[in-house]
């Protein structure tokens, strides 16, 4: 039997690999299903505690509770054999679905829809291996790959129907007054999450000699310890620092919705991994992407071929100069110089990812593509 036309139910699987991407995404597509598409959602998640970070109102002690429509479970080991899965099945970036559910999978009538949903990736291969199916080496099942990216021939971009309106909304004044302060006058803000970073000393030195104000947000992650050692003072949430022209402060590590605030608040933003990049996006502001680093160097492709779309449309200096900031801020070896000419860019940089975003918005959002995908007949 063919997988349901209507979809119902929904089990999302999530394993934490390192950071919070992997549950970031999950737990974004999760909210946007049960709230935007009606459907009801189990979220299986193997470390509750990391998923508290990004969302306190998880209890990393409970292994059954409700949170924002989704019914959220711990995944352990074993798993119960009891659980009846649900008519799709979403293994979020190839984790490993549990051996008894997937036999369990097989047994029922209406066959699952088995998505494995992949990282996100704006290169040109995805066209290919978008949507392809893989079956099962003995069972009578069909798992498709779905793979996020940056046109319509990728699963798109997650995004909540409501964002771009919540961001237009959104009070600066009012977000900065709770901070501590709206910046002066003609200052730039900016806000900073990354990876451990090297670059970040040569950063902060063209700051605090800066013509112009800059106010640094530092959100509490692995980029902390390398602002710390580049000022030779340990920093924790809550603390700030003055020198120069530089204002830093380092703000606790955020509920989601909150972090998008900040996005929306800065002039700048630098971000890391994949949600946040995505994030970024729609914030529809300047930013930086440090991106995940992998040990094959297969990440520098990964950014080579996001910035092939992203500076469509660029002058050639502007293009220069975002290119050659971007890549010294991935080796960690970005320089003053390279600042410099970036940031004398952020007028016309600043214009073009409004415009690059628009044009994405244009793209169904990746929960849409992937309810559509389910509905449609194996
Ligand atoms: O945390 P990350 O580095 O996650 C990474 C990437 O996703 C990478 O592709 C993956 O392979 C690796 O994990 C295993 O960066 P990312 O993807 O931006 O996820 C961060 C999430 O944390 C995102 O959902 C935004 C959220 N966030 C908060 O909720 N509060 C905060 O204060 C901050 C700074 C982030």
């Amino acid at each position: 039997m063919p997988s349901a036309q209507h979809p119902q139910r929904w089990d999302i699987f999530c394993t934490v690999v390192d950071n919070y991407g992997d549950i970031g995404v999950c737990w974004r597509l999760a909210r946007q299903l049960a709230v935007e598409h009606g459907v009801a959602v189990r979220l299986w998640v193997d470390d509750l505690a990391a998923f508290a970070r990004l969302c306190p109102a998880v209890a990393p002690a409970l292994t059954l509770q409700a949170v924002g429509g989704v019914e959220i479970r711990g995944w352990q080991q074993p798993f119960p054999e009891d659980i009846t899965p649900a008519d799709v099945v979403i293994e979020a970036f190839a984790c490993e679905l549990p051996e008894s559910y997937v036999a369990a999978m097989a047994q029922l009538e209406a066959r699952p829809r088995w998505i494995n949903l992949e990282y996100l990736s704006a290169e040109a291969w995805v066209a290919d291996c978008h949507g392809l199916p893989s079956p099962h080496p003995r069972l009578p099942l069909t798992k498709h790959f779905f793979i996020p990216g940056f046109d319509e021939k990728s699963a798109g971009l997650l995004r909540e129907h409501d964002l771009l309106a919540r961001h237009a909304a959104f009070d600066a004044d009012l977000w900065w007054a709770d901070q501590g302060g709206t910046p002066a006058e003609g200052a730039l803000t900016v806000s900073l999450f990354a990876y451990e970073n090297r670059a970040v000393g040569a950063l902060l030195g063209e700051w605090r000699n800066s013509a112009q104000q800059v106010r640094c947000l530092v959100t509490d992650s692995r980029v902390l310890p390398s602002v710390s050692a580049a000022i030779a003072r340990p920093l924790a949430p809550g603390e700030r620092y003055h020198d120069g022209a530089l204002d830093l402060q380092v703000l606790p590590f955020m509920r989601q919705e909150d972090y998008d605030d900040l996005l929306a608040a800065c002039d700048l933003n630098f971000v890391r991994g994949e949600d946040s990049l995505v994030r970024a996006i729609w914030a529809g502001k300047p930013f930086v992407w440090h991106i995940y680093p992998q040990d094959d160097d297969a990440h520098r492709v990964k950014l080579d071929a996001f910035l092939e779309r992203y500076c469509v449309g660029l002058s050639p200096a502007a293009d220069d100069a975002l290119r050659a900031f971007w890549h010294g801020w991935n080796a960690e070896n970005a320089t003053g110089e390279q600042w410099r000419a970036f940031s004398g860019h952020l007028p016309e940089i600043a214009a073009h990812t409004r415009t690059f975003c628009d044009r994405l918005t244009q793209l169904p959002d990746l929960s849409k593509t992937l309810a559509d995908f389910c509905r449609t007949p194996v």
